[in-house]
């Protein structure tokens, strides 16, 4: 069987990580990086409950808000009737939860319940349930996950894609779409800050 030889770009024989394009990988990595709370390498479950802690501490929430928020991200490492978050969670190294990202990126039900995610993460800032966010409750995300000060305002106005000085569900939402699926190098999406150099 030597009439074929081997092609080394068959995507078979190669990691799927060294599939990813830069921008992507950057910007996969700079989601976990944000989530990776005890820097083992990847985002776990005390990762995932630290980050509920960070929200409820840096958005003062009253105890009922506090236990929603508990519930919303304690359910995200559940199996649920579809969460495919779980398969991101449950993995424990960076380059599985690196290759569970990409996936979902590619995949229209997954991301349409990680969608569903960011819509729970916005009813959880939106503690009044106004249906926007000013930019000092957006900070409560930004300061939750930690992220540099000096990029907030700049994201908060790309997310505002109408101008009108509030973030909806909707835009927040979007915002976070676009951060995973937009491939142009020019993006200036900085979702979860500025993106990470590796
Ligand atoms: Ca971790
Ligand atoms: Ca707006």
């Amino acid at each position: 069987m030597a009439d074929k030889p081997e092609d080394p770009c068959d995507n078979k024989q190669v990691p799927e990580i060294r599939q990813i394009p830069t921008l992507c990988l950057r910007k996969i990595i700079t989601i976990l990086f944000a989530w990776d709370w005890d820097k083992d390498g990847y985002a776990g479950y005390d990762d995932i409950m630290n980050t509920a802690d960070r929200f409820i501490h840096v958005g003062d929430m009253n105890e009922k808000s506090a236990d929603n928020v508990i519930e919303f991200f304690r359910d995200l490492t559940k199996r649920t009737s579809y969460n495919p978050v779980v398969e991101i969670v449950n993995v424990t190294s960076l380059s599985e939860q690196i290759e569970g990202l990409w996936r979902a990126k590619s995949n229209p039900a997954a991301l349409k319940s990680l969608g569903q995610i960011y819509i729970h993460m916005f009813q959880i800032i939106d503690v009044n349930a106004k249906g926007f966010l000013t930019f000092d409750e957006y900070l409560v995300f930004w300061n939750a996950f930690d992220l540099d000060k000096r990029f907030a305002r700049m994201q908060f106005d790309f997310i505002d894609t109408n101008q009108d000085g509030k973030i909806s569900e909707e835009e927040f939402v979007k915002a976070h779409e676009d951060y995973l699926v937009n491939t142009n190098d020019d993006t200036l999406n900085r979702f979860y800050g500025p993106l990470i150099n590796y």
